[in-house]
């Protein structure tokens, strides 16, 4: 039989432990961590949860533009780790965040990673150098891109850039920094494994209301779940990040369950989830 259709089912608040990394998001310690019940509505998914614990770490001065480069580089190369590890165990792999700065570990982790389809508002190819804000999330891409060379930061000397520019797919960008116009210009001119990293704030603002920097105009749910539907229907999706859900930023309960309700049915729909009226899933 096919699964309960999202819509209606009741959210529960559990334990299920999300990989935050540090510097944003909720506080270390603060253990009121919303989002699946334990069991999804997704019973032909075998689910194994996986808690990664990260370290602050102190007097982590800023290099250049970017805060807290060691903390954030240390989270990564956990969870970069981490992901291989699942890789390796021939699982798919789910990194629920969190900020957008986790996509360097996630997509490094998963390494055989090309393409990658960057669902977000943003393009997220700051440099420490070309950042206005100094925020990691809005520059992952940039760590990421073997031409942008980024390089010399603490915390990341681990890392090797893994994706080349023509091994990015855009979806929903509408907030692009004049620096990153120009990056994208100099940098961008698509039967292998599929990484997406889904920024819930590519969606338009009133689907996903508990996220940090939305912009109005985004894509519709419709369009969003038409995207991970097509990508599950490819086979070759092979790891996905949502990032970016922020359950402290809803101004209401119901603001923080319509963030969670909508993250929960893209993650649905890129396993396998079809809507009713539609049987060609095989689950
Ligand atoms: B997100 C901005 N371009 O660099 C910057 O949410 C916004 O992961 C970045 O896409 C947004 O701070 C980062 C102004
Ligand atoms: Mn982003
Ligand atoms: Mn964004
Ligand atoms: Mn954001």
């Amino acid at each position: 039989p096919a699964p309960p259709m999202l819509a209606g089912a009741p959210l529960q608040r559990s334990t299920l432990p999300l990989p935050v990394p540090p510097g944003v998001g909720p506080a270390p310690g603060e253990h009121e961590r919303l989002l699946f019940r334990h069991s999804m509505p997704a019973p032909w998914c075998d689910v194994k949860d996986r808690e990664l614990k990260f370290d602050i770490i102190p007097n982590d001065h800023p290099y250049h533009n970017a805060k807290n480069p060691r903390t954030v580089g240390r989270a990564n190369e956990k969870l970069a780790s981490a992901v291989e590890e699942v890789k390796k165990d021939g699982r798919t792999c789910l990194v629920v965040g969190g900020d957008h700065s986790l996509a360097i570990g996630s997509i490094s982790g998963h390494a055989k990673t090309e393409p990658v389809i960057w669902f977000d508002a943003h393009a997220d190819i700051n440099t420490p150098l070309t950042s206005l804000s100094g925020n990691m999330h809005g520059q992952p891409v940039a760590f990421l891109l073997k031409e942008l060379k980024v390089s010399g930061v603490p915390g990341f000397e681990w890392l090797k850039p893994c994706l080349s520019a023509e091994d990015i797919v855009y979806i929903g960008l509408r907030d692009v920094d004049d620096a990153e116009h120009s990056l994208m210009e100099d940098t961008f001119k698509a039967s292998k494994p599929i990484h997406l990293s889904f920024d819930v704030d590519g969606l338009d603002p009133p689907l996903t209301p508990a996220t940090g920097t939305p912009v109005p105009g985004g894509v519709t749910l419709r369009e969003g779940i038409y995207v991970a539907e097509q990508l599950y229907k490819t086979g070759l999706l092979s790891a996905v990040d949502t990032v970016e859900i922020n359950p402290r930023l809803g101004k209401t309960q119901e603001e923080v369950d319509s963030t969670v309700n909508t993250a929960v049915s893209i993650i649905l729909s890129g396993f396998g989830k079809a809507r009713e009226g539609s049987h060609s899933c095989s689950y």
